[in-house]
């Protein structure tokens, strides 16, 4: 019996973690229509800048610093850090709702370097905040906020 389950384990498992990790990035990269992927994007920034402004209210010293509510928003943010960049795919520039603007399509290799800067400043931040340093987590969310701003500023309608 208990070498049938070893053996159905060995045959069956990695076979099936294979199946998961392939649908989970289906599942990541693949919008049924071009509106579910603006809806997908816009959430995904929504959490992140929620979770954003909490960290960096602390970090900035405008709400008392509270270590482990920053570790927890830092969390969310790494989570979610590459998420909605997986979601400009072609066709989702016609949705209407969209703020992101045409450039993100005609110049993709400047907004892979928007977002790619942003994901680096996203990396510092989380080092920051694992070394428990305040004065540097306030350096590296400064950061961060630019990086967002940066971006905004170019491929994103203006007023939003
Ligand atoms: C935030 C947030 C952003 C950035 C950006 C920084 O808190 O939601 O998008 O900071 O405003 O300029």
């Amino acid at each position: 019996m208990r070498s049938t389950l070893t053996s159905t384990t060995r045959h069956c498992l990695l076979p099936l973690l294979c199946l998961c990790s392939a649908l989970s990035a289906q599942a990541q990269n693949t919008f049924q229509r071009p509106g579910d992927a603006v809806e997908y994007r816009q959430a995904g920034f929504e959490l992140m800048g929620t979770h954003f402004r909490r960290l960096n209210a602390m970090a900035q010293g405008k709400v008392a610093y509270d270590a482990k509510a920053v570790e927890d928003n830092m969390a969310v943010i790494a989570a979610l850090s590459k998420l909605p960049f997986t979601a400009f795919v072609p066709g989702s520039d016609k949705v209407k709702g969209t703020e992101a603007l045409p450039e993100v399509w005609s110049q993709p290799a400047k907004f892979q370097e928007a977002a790619d800067k942003f994901q680096a400043e996203v990396g510092k931040l989380q080092a920051a905040v694992k070394g428990g340093k305040p004065e540097e987590v306030k350096v590296a969310a400064g950061a961060v906020g630019q990086s967002c701003k940066a971006c905004h500023d170019s491929f994103k309608q203006k007023g939003h």
